[in-house]
């Protein structure tokens, strides 16, 4: 064994290079890091990285050089390197670590601390035209950013000096418990990110107690995803109605059958919207769209895929046929994609059971509003709503504070699309590590603000000063419109 005084040759310093046995060499001493690697406070990685080789350059860029040898005790300096042993592949630094992770390469899931954690890591690792595919949005991205920043842009009121100590998150949506205003809304084909889709998505959703939106489009039948989770845990449907209405009709019977509870009807996306991103990359075989009945063409267009596989979709679907939903089917209705107050008070008088403030992730109409304004415009020009349907709101939310903004405005509960598909790139461990870390977000900022529970949270708490003037206050139609209902409500 080589001693303080010894030298050490290249060849032995070469073994040690791994976290079992971890030598560096600083200033041509040879260290023993093994012990003090875990304790780090720049990361092991950085370290492992080096180990069995010189870290001079990188060690002394950011350290002192006395530093080594007040932090580790002598016995861990194993000699002095032996020069004449050095040889040029030795020197090489190691491979720069490239700025995209190698696909599958993941970090462990444990260091993932929010949402954005999770998107940089899917955007860094889940197959391309899957990644295109999720994270794509229309056009400009103006809604999708505007999703994300309107939530930047209105403010908290905190009360202090309230006793916080417990705190619950609990709800109900639609008549079911919930243990968060969270829902996990409806997504196609998350095979793509995992093999077992949606199946992992709503086992994970019944271990934390929430509920999952079952897509038309996902990727499972839903007679196969409603059993992965354990007897009576609820689900929701979210439904595109079918140009051939009679395969809805079946489809519904099946839903029913299952015992889900209500159904979302996608209203803001019966026309797909222009997903550049998506387009520009081509499916390759392995991520052929997995719902049966449709078929991946990559047309002149590109090759975005919820436009090549949407073509079922009835664009002619109009608020009349509600009356035909409501006859084909007794569950709940929620009418998902409203993005404006006339829209929500016709909803309203359709007597729908709920709304989903939506404006599809900013997947569609690029320069819609923000959704989180749009539940704003409802609190100036139709409050009632909030009393007689449960108003639910998706797109942009990323933080347990975004939540909470969304409640104040009088959000049931919030649905988070995108996050749940980069979580489940970790499997069912990774979309429960997300709740949990939603949840704790979500506590943390009830307490700070001075609310224990989610019936206290109300308009007073929020400052919207810096987006009121974007709200509109509006009539029923525009003068100038020429839509006008067939069926005066
Ligand atoms: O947002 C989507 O991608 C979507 O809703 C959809 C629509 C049709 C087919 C597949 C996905």
């Amino acid at each position: 064994m080589p001693s303080k005084s010894a030298v050490v040759t290249v060849d032995e310093i070469r073994k040690h290079a791994s976290a079992d046995s971890l030598w560096l060499v600083v200033d041509n001493k040879v260290w023993d890091m093994t012990e003090f690697a875990p304790e780090h406070p720049g990361g092991t990685s950085i370290l492992l990285r080096y180990a069995g080789k010189d870290a001079t350059k990188p060690y002394n860029e950011i350290h002192a050089p006395s530093l080594i040898s007040e932090t580790l005790s002598p016995s861990k300096l194993k000699g002095t390197l032996d020069q004449s042993s050095v040889d040029p592949e030795w020197t090489k630094p190691p491979p720069e670590e490239t700025k995209q992770l190698q696909l599958g390469k993941k970090p462990p899931l444990h260091t993932l601390l929010n949402a954005f954690d999770f998107e940089r890591v899917g955007s860094e690792t889940i197959n391309p035209k899957a990644w295109a595919y999720f994270s794509s949005a229309a056009t400009d991205l103006i809604t999708l950013d505007a999703n994300r920043n309107a939530y930047n842009r209105i403010w908290f009121r905190p009360r202090v000096f309230r006793n916080v100590r417990k705190c619950d998150t609990r709800t109900k949506i639609l008549g079911c418990e919930s243990s968060l205003p969270l829902m996990i809304s409806p997504a196609a084909m998350a095979k793509v990110v995992h093999p077992d889709g949606e199946k992992v998505l709503a086992r994970a959703a019944a271990s934390q107690g929430i509920i999952q939106a079952i897509s038309t489009n996902a990727s499972y039948s839903v007679t196969d995803i409603v059993p992965s989770a354990p007897a009576g845990h609820p689900f929701v449907f979210q439904l595109y109605v079918n140009k051939d209405r009679a395969k809805t009709e079946s489809l519904l019977r099946i839903v029913e059958s299952l015992g889900v509870k209500a159904i979302f009807v996608t209203v803001d996306a019966h026309v797909i919207g222009k997903r550049e991103a998506d387009e520009r990359i081509k499916a390759d075989d392995s991520l052929s769209p997995p719902m049966s009945g449709t078929k991946n063409t990559d047309d002149k267009k590109g090759g975005g895929l919820a436009r090549t596989t949407g073509a079922f979709i009835d664009e002619s679907f109009e608020w009349e046929d509600l009356a035909w939903l409501r006859r084909v089917t007794k569950l709940p209705l929620v009418v998902k994609g409203i993005q404006g107050a006339a829209d929500a008070k016709m909803a309203m008088r359709w007597g729908v059971d709920g709304i989903v403030v939506s404006n599809h992730g900013g997947r569609s109409l690029d320069t819609t509003p923000a959704s989180v304004l749009v539940l704003l415009e409802l609190q100036k020009n139709c409050p009632e709503v909030f009393d007689k349907m449960e108003v639910f709101v998706d797109g942009g939310i990323r933080r347990g504070t975004d939540i909470l903004k969304a409640l104040c405005l009088g959000a049931r509960a919030v649905g988070m699309g995108r996050t749940f598909l980069y979580a489940l790139n970790y499997g069912q461990e990774g979309v429960e590590h997300f709740v949990d870390i939603m949840r704790d977000e979500l506590e943390t900022s009830m307490r700070l603000l001075g609310i224990t529970d989610l019936s206290q949270c109300h308009p007073g708490l929020l400052n919207t000063g810096d987006v009121d003037h974007l709200i509109p206050s509006l009539e029923e139609e525009h003068p100038y419109a020429k839509w006008r209902p067939k069926a005066v409500l």
